[in-house]
Parts: C-alpha cells; structure tokens; sequence
C-alpha cells in the first residue's frame, strides 16, 4: 500500500470516530471544516496528490476521492437526523399546554370591539330587529350595483376595493367594501316587512394611522309601509344614548350616500369633553363626534331587494365599530384593537 493511501485510512478512521461522537449541527459543522475545511485534513491529502509520481497518482487520487465522496454524504445524512431532532426538540420546548389554568385573571375576555357589537345588537334587538349575516366573499352585483352604484361611481376605484381575479362563471369577485350586500340578500331571501341589523367585517385599500385594510361594520334596515324619517331620528337617538348609557346632546346633518335619499349623519355631544375643551384631543375641540350615515333607503335599493317601491319604503345606517369601541372604552389609537397586545386591555383589572 502506498504512503498515500495508508494516510486515507487513517483519515477514514479517525473521522468515522469523530462522527459517531458528534450530538449537535454545530459541533457537526466543526467536524466539516476539520476535514474538508481549506486546512482540512482530506484537503491535505488531496493537495499531497501532485507530489506523487505519475503512475501512482490515478490510483491514489481515485482512492482519495472516493473518501471525499463518502466523508461529504455521511456529513449530510448527519446533519439531516441532527437537524430534524433537534426542530423537535425546540417544538417540544415550544409546546403551550392550553389546558393549564390562568395565573390570577380571567382565562379569556370579549375583544372591546366584539362588546361594542354585542351591546348594539343587544340594544336594536330591544327595537324589534333581528340580526342578518352574509359572506366576506362578494360578486359586484350585491355589492355595489344593487345599490346604486353602477360602475362608474367612483366608490368602485381600485383604490377602494379588493377585487380578485375575474372568474368567467361568477364575475368579478371582492372582499365586500360594507355590509350593505347583506341586507339586499335578506331582502331578496325575506321580503317586505323587515328590520335587520348586519354587524361584520368589511375591507377597503385604506392603511394608515386611522384607518385598517380591515374594520367592523354594523348596518341596519328597516323596510316596511309608510316609514317616517322621524321614526329613524329616534332609533337612532335610542342607539346612541343606550350604547353610552346616558342622554346625549344629537344633531343631524345633510349628507349624501348613493343608496339613501335623502341622507343624514349624526353627530352626539363629545363623549369626551362635552364640548368644553377646546383642546380636546377626541372631537378636536369642535364639541361634536360624527357617529353615523343614514338616510332614506332609495327606490332603486327597495327594487333590487325585490321589494315594491311603491308599496314600501324604510331608512338605512352604517356605523363603525372600530370607532364607537374607541370612543366608549377611551381608546386613542386605531392600530390597538389589531396589534393582538391584551396588556392595554388588562391594565387596571390586573396588576
Ligand atoms: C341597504 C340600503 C341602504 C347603509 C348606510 C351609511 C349610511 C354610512 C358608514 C358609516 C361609517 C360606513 O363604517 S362606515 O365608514 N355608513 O354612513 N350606511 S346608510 O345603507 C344601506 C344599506 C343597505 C339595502
């Protein structure tokens, strides 16, 4: 046997010891350079060939070679069976018992915006309304045709909405824009007389400090005969003065909505300042919260429900849930109710 080859086989020995005792991939990785490193000693070998005569050399380097060859797979096959024992090890690190016990607070409490919905609904259920919802998922048509906004209106930007691909069988498909195509689905499902209130999800493309991809929406209908705009002054006023639990100063403002004529919003007193601070960071010292659009539902709407406009009539609003959680628990930024972070939420309850 010649110097070269014997050298091998002391290499291929040493390294089979050394790799049976390796536990970790890093220790592994050490292993790695020791022999295949630029001062390795394989790579050693393998520099040594072209010191050998000619006629040994084809020999010897196909030997040391061929160790090469295995050293590299069996680091391989290790680092593998390493590398997948020890992601097990850290999931089982990782592992939450869920049936452990709480440590000295509620084990779980509603989302401030999920109370909001609740304590609404729970209000208009009091009025005689019941509570409707739909898919997240929308065609165009419940969206935004039915209810007057054919498809120049510039609510259908891009800009606003989330459309997905074209489908030849449904149309053009989108994230619902509000939960307006709810009540035109119950209509169309119900008929005439109806009360209804949509709490839910909807999406628009709005990101910033204000506003979220994603928000809560609660919408009502009432469609019945002879609907005064009196009646939806008061329900609303009910609303209002039942979710903050106290009589709030109200006004209602000229507005417009494609789907309602003629429209209003209401605004309530500051919940904050009562209009005495000028400074106010909530009603920015104006005294007044907008709260809620409404309006008359418009003729064109009643139709696309499949209700008889001229038999029937009713009045529509849309408030955000995001900002009525906001204004009764007295929370200053959007991005809190999303950030998933409960310790603002526990603060107070739970020191
Ligand atoms: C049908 C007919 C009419 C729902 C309405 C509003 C006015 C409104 C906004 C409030 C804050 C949306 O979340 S928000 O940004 N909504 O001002 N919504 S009237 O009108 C309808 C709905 C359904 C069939």
């Amino acid at each position: 046997m010649s110097d070269l080859k014997r050298q091998a086989e002391d290499v291929r020995s040493s390294f089979e010891q050394a790799i049976a005792s390796v536990t970790a991939t890093d220790a592994l990785q050490e292993l790695r350079v020791r022999y295949l490193g630029k001062k390795g000693e394989l790579t050693a070998l393998l520099k040594s060939l072209g010191k050998l005569p000619p006629d040994e050399r084809p020999q010897a380097g196909e030997a040391v070679n061929a160790l090469r060859g295995q050293i590299e797979e069996k680091i391989e096959r290790k680092k593998q069976d390493l590398t997948r024992a020890e992601d097990a090890a850290a999931e089982a690190l990782d592992k939450v018992d869920v049936t452990l016990p709480s440590r000295g607070r509620p084990a779980g409490a509603f989302h401030p915006v999920a109370q909001t919905m609740h304590e609404i609904v729970s209000i208009m259920l009091g009025l005689g309304y019941s509570v409707a919802l739909g898919p997240e998922i929308e065609e165009e048509h419940y969206n935004f045709e039915c209810l007057n906004m054919p498809s120049w209106h510039p609510a259908r930007d891009m800009q606003d909405t989330f459309y997905f691909p074209a489908d030849e069988e449904t149309g053009r498909r989108l994230l619902r824009t509000h939960t307006s195509p709810v009540q035109v689905r119950s209509m169309l499902q119900y008929g005439a007389p109806l009360r209804i209130v949509c709490p839910g999800k909807v999406y628009r493309r709005d990101n910033d400090p204000t506003h979220s991809p994603m928000f809560n929406q609660l919408e009502g209908l009432l469609v019945e005969e002879d609907v005064s705009f009196s009646v939806l002054k008061g329900s609303l006023r009910e609303l209002m003065n039942g979710f903050f639990g106290r009589e709030l100063k109200n006004r209602f403002r000229a507005s417009y909505f494609p789907f309602t004529e003629p429209s209003m919003e209401l605004d309530i007193e500051c919940v904050e300042c009562g209009g005495k601070n000028l400074s106010c960071r909530v009603c920015k010292g104006t005294g007044w919260l907008e709260v809620c659009g409404m309006g008359m539902v418009h003729p064109f709407v009643v139709r696309s429900g499949g209700i008889d406009p001229e038999r029937y009539n009713g009045f529509a609003f849309g408030l955000g849930l995001d900002r009525m959680a906001m204004l009764k628990y007295g929370i200053n930024d959007l991005r809190l109710l999303f950030d998933g972070n409960v310790s603002y939420f526990l603060s107070g309850r739970d020191a």
